[in-house]
């Protein structure tokens, strides 16, 4: 059987079968993982159904993490299904869409640096500080997802980049929170990809081809890619590894100038 056979893993930001979340899910499952997934709202709800089902789960449960209260309601609704849980995937980013726009100074307001700081990166503390208790020690671990935007400038990412540097941070304190305990906390860095959270981004189009025009591999990566690194990173084959952040982005990262460069992108 697979490298998770009988992890028991709580997936967040499940949105549609583009979604991150939803490569995450599927390799997980290939390697013999029991799933349960959250949705966000009611306008979410029978779509994580729908997929559930694909995934030969039924345990879908509410969680905006926006709120405390609704954190811990997922922590004990959970409680019902599984006495504890193996691993834990963060998913979850939000700014306000007109903070992803034009320059930084220009779009960033006091109330769009909170929301944005709040949903994508303290709620990656607050899930561990909700469930600290339940997590298996000390095979137990926590993955959350992020992008370059946290350590460059990337034009219209904005403050969803202050909020990643907030969010990696995130993983290398928890990480020695939780140390002492066998859990392991790390973060997948992805290249740009389609998804919902994409859509309607200005100029997303533009950016991903220059994007697949500059890596090593010469194209982008797709959610299977980044559910297969998930996969490993959560499992016992990288129970070495804390703290870490693994860029999943066909080598873009590594690269000064692209020797494919070129105007015509
Ligand atoms: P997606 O739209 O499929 O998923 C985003 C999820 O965040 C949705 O399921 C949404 O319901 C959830 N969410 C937002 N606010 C929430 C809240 N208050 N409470 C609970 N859930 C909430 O998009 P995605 O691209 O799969 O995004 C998943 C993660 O991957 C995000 O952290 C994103 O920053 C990261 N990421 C995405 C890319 C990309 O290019 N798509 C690249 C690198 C990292
Ligand atoms: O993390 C992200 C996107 C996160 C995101 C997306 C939205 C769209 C809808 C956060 N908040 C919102 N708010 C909304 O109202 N990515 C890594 C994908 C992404 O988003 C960009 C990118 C890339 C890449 C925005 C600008 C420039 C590049």
């Amino acid at each position: 059987m697979g490298f998770l056979k009988d992890k028991r893993v709580l997936i967040t930001g499940l949105a549609s079968e583009r979604s991150i979340a939803w490569g995450v899910a599927q390799a997980m499952k290939r390697e013999g993982a029991e799933i349960a997934l959250t949705y966000q709202n009611d306008k979410l709800r029978s779509r994580v159904e729908k997929l559930a089902g694909q995934l030969d789960t039924t345990i879908t449960l509410p969680c905006d993490v926006s709120n405390d209260r609704e954190i811990l309601e997922l922590k004990n609704s959970l409680l019902s299904h599984w006495s504890n849980v193996d691993i834990i995937i963060h998913a979850i980013a939000y700014a306000p869409r007109n903070e992803l726009n034009g320059l930084y100074l220009d779009a960033v307001t006091r109330e769009g640096f909170l929301t944005a700081h709040e949903i994508s990166s303290y709620s990656f503390a607050a899930l561990a500080k909700e469930f600290r208790d339940m997590i298996c020690k000390p095979h137990g671990s926590m993955l959350t997802l992020t992008y370059i935007g946290s350590i460059r400038s990337m034009p219209g990412y904005n403050v969803m980049g202050l909020a990643k540097a907030s969010l990696e941070a995130n993983v290398r304190y928890l990480a020695q929170s939780f140390g002492s305990d066998g859990i392991r906390v790390n973060g997948i860095s992805a290249g740009p990809i389609k998804t919902l959270a994409a859509s309607g981004i200005r100029g997303f189009k533009k950016m991903m081809s220059f994007y697949e025009n500059s890596t090593p591999l010469g194209r982008g990566v797709t959610i299977e890619e980044v559910g297969n690194a998930a996969s490993f990173l959560c499992s016992d084959l990288a129970s070495g590894i804390t703290g870490e952040i693994m860029y999943v982005d066909a080598g873009f990262h590594s690269v000064g100038i692209s020797p494919y460069y070129s105007n015509e992108n």
